[in-house]
């Protein structure tokens, strides 16, 4: 398992549109892996595979609270069946779009369907805090993101907001050491 760099606007690849999964075998498995651990250290309760540069309808997410055992949840291919109830306002954020919180408007429940970590096909409505964090994450798999939902003017503050407080962090820690990374060898 290993924690992914998540992407952040005005990232281009957040934008695309996610491939259909083919099959659910050990190599997605071990993507899923990799975006639970990347979501938990973030820590965030929702991951789309797009964040991290993968462009496939693949989401993990975990609502669990803090003092309950950790409850993972694994969707490939998911899709909104049915839509129902009012639309309900929710205060979101989103890791591609650190400490930028919002109102966003969804129907309160939705049905899915989607296959789990094991390829099973599952169906079952969604409400609550549920609802509202697979429509977020569904959302990325179109590349659309929750701040795409408000004004361009609380759009466009947001993607500078993010952008400045990327490139203040870059200008006071040095570059990131890996055994793969050589970026900082000739300067
Ligand atoms: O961690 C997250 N919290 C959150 C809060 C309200 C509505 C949606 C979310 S999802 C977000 C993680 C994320 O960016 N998923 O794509
Ligand atoms: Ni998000």
């Amino acid at each position: 398992m290993a924690i992914r760099d998540i992407l952040t606007v005005p990232h281009p690849i957040l934008k695309k549109v996610s491939e259909p999964v083919d099959t659910v075998d050990d190599e997605l498995r071990a993507l899923m892996d990799d975006m639970l651990e990347t979501m938990y250290a973030a820590p965030g309760i929702g991951l789309a595979a797009i964040q991290v540069g993968v462009p496939k309808r693949v989401i993990v997410m975990d609502l669990a609270d803090k003092d309950e055992e950790p409850a993972p949840r694994y969707f490939v291919n998911p899709e909104i069946i049915e839509r129902e109830g009012d639309l309900v306002p929710y205060e979101e954020g989103c890791l591609s779009v650190p400490d930028i919180y919002d109102e966003v408007e969804r129907p309160a429940r939705v049905r899915l369907r989607y296959l789990d970590y094991f390829g099973r096909e599952v169906e079952e409505w969604a409400e609550g805090l549920y609802a509202v964090c697979i429509q977020h994450e569904m959302d990325h798999l179109e590349g659309v993101l929750f701040i795409d939902h408000l004004s361009r003017l609380k759009r466009e503050r947001a993607v500078k907001k993010v952008q400045k407080s990327a490139q203040a962090k870059a200008e006071t820690r040095p570059a990131k050491s890996g055994k793969d990374d050589d970026s900082r060898a000739a300067i």
